[in-house]
């Protein structure tokens, strides 16, 4: 019986995509103190007080800082837990994530 050729004569490379970064953004608002966004920065994302002070300040003028990457889940997990600790304490304060490019 006549057999049908099946076997593959190109090479499959194997190809290992690394999953995206994604990116933890500092929202600006107009109530939480300067002060407590600091302390945020540097209790949650381990930043010295001048790493934080250049974010919290960067976020207050133009609206918005892009504070670290991290993998999907590490960063919206620490998102998640710097809004936490604002909304403890009746503030707005928001960060959000989104992949990097
Ligand atoms: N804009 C806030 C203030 O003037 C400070 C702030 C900075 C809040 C960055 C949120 C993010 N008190």
């Amino acid at each position: 019986m006549e057999r049908i050729d099946t076997k593959r004569r190109t090479k499959v490379l194997p190809r290992t995509e690394r999953p995206r970064l994604h990116k933890v953004i500092l929202v600006n608002d107009d109530f939480t103190p300067r002060e407590f966004v600091v302390g945020v920065l540097e209790a949650e994302f381990r930043m010295n007080e001048s790493e934080a002070l250049k974010v919290m300040i960067t976020a207050h003028q133009r609206g918005v800082c892009v504070v670290a990457v991290f993998a999907r889940d590490v960063a919206e997990t620490k998102a998640a837990r710097a809004t936490d600790a604002g909304r403890s304490k009746g503030y707005p304060l928001l960060f959000t994530t989104e992949p990097e490019e």
